[in-house]
């Protein structure tokens, strides 16, 4: 049996949780047409006779201002980057170079074979011309970590959202990846991830959906109660915001987006859990919880203690 861990990496908004769902045929990461969406890091595991692979999604690679969320997602990028067999450096033919090159340094601290994945296919079919820098940025990446321990194997071409390249690349993931034992012995699970977390993120890609640009990024959602034993099962939630007008604008005139909200994430979280779902969602102010710490911490997002330390001691 052949068994590995392959981590996902690249620039927001390139389709690595896409990716992640069509490997599994499962919605386990959340996707939205808006960038920094996954916050992170979340494994979808693949078991079946030719052995198992652990896949690892992760937020996408941005410059992080220091102590906030975007620390902690960084901070989750670079714990996929510890020990994987394999890193797939997910491109969008319509990024450039000078963006790219923020995801170079990060190859450069992994130990791993690298494929390059260049993503969404589809779109090059269009206008092969608008893309042509891709070939040389290949070469660039090469050249940059010539000497690391990071090994380029070799770019390919997929389509995550249409299936296209995709069950190829699986095949040769695990030509690539040692023997050995599975990670995960349950045949039968499909994340390291519990469904408490997964329905947190459904409700939390419908926040992504419903509200306006910036107002996602201030949202946080928590599961206070999961009555599976119930029925229909009955889940209440917590959505935190930064400031009180944020507040007002989740909730909507006469509750009428929190309403949309809901109705949406049910319907995904029946899928997810076979059942007719209850779900009451509420929202409270977590006074500016994206950077303070012990706020992030309490909603799940704990950055790590020596730098928190280093940090405090400057
Ligand atoms: N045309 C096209 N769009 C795609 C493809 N794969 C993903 N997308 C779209 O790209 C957008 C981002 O997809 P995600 O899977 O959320 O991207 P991500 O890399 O996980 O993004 P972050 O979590 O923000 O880092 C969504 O609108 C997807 O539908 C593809 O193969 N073709
Ligand atoms: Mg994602």
């Amino acid at each position: 049996m052949k068994s590995g861990v392959v981590a996902l990496i690249g620039r927001p908004n390139v389709g690595k949780s896409t990716f992640l769902n069509t490997i599994l045929q499962e919605t386990i990461s959340i996707v939205t047409p808006k960038a920094q969406t996954t916050r992170d890091q979340i494994r979808g595991i693949v078991t079946e006779d030719r052995g198992q692979i652990v896949f690892v999604d992760t937020p996408g690679i941005h410059r992080a201002k220091e102590g906030g969320i975007n620390e902690f997602m960084i901070q989750e990028v670079r714990r996929a980057l510890d020990g994987p067999d394999v890193v797939l450096y997910l491109i969008d033919p319509n990024s450039k170079p000078e963006a790219e090159r923020l995801v170079i340094d990060f190859l450069k601290q992994a130990d791993a074979k690298l494929i390059v994945v260049v993503n969404k296919a589809d779109l090059r079919k269009y206008d092969m011309g608008k893309f042509a820098w891709l070939e040389g940025f290949v070469t660039e990446i090469q050249t940059a970590i010539e000497g690391t321990k990071c090994k380029f194997l070799k770019a390919v071409e997929i389509s995550a959202e249409r299936d296209e390249g995709v069950q190829t690349l699986l095949t040769d993931m695990f030509e690539l990846l040692p023997e050995g034992h599975p990670l995960y012995e349950d045949p039968d699970s499909l994340t390291d991830r519990s469904s408490r977390f997964v329905v947190s993120e459904l409700i939390r890609k419908q926040l992504f959906m419903k509200l306006g640009d910036e107002l996602p990024y201030s949202c946080a959602v928590e599961i206070e109660s999961f009555l599976e034993n119930k029925k229909p099962i009955t889940i209440s939630a917590m959505i935190y915001v930064e400031r009180d007008s944020q507040k007002g604008m989740v909730i909507g005139a006469g509750g009428k987006k929190i309403k949309e909200i809901g109705s949406s994430a049910r319907v995904e979280i029946e899928a997810l859990l076979g059942e007719k779902v209850f779900l009451e969602l509420r929202v409270k102010v977590l006074e500016a919880w994206t950077s303070e710490s012990r706020k992030m911490k309490g909603l799940g997002y704990g950055l790590d203690q020596k730098k928190s330390k280093k940090r405090a001691q400057r």
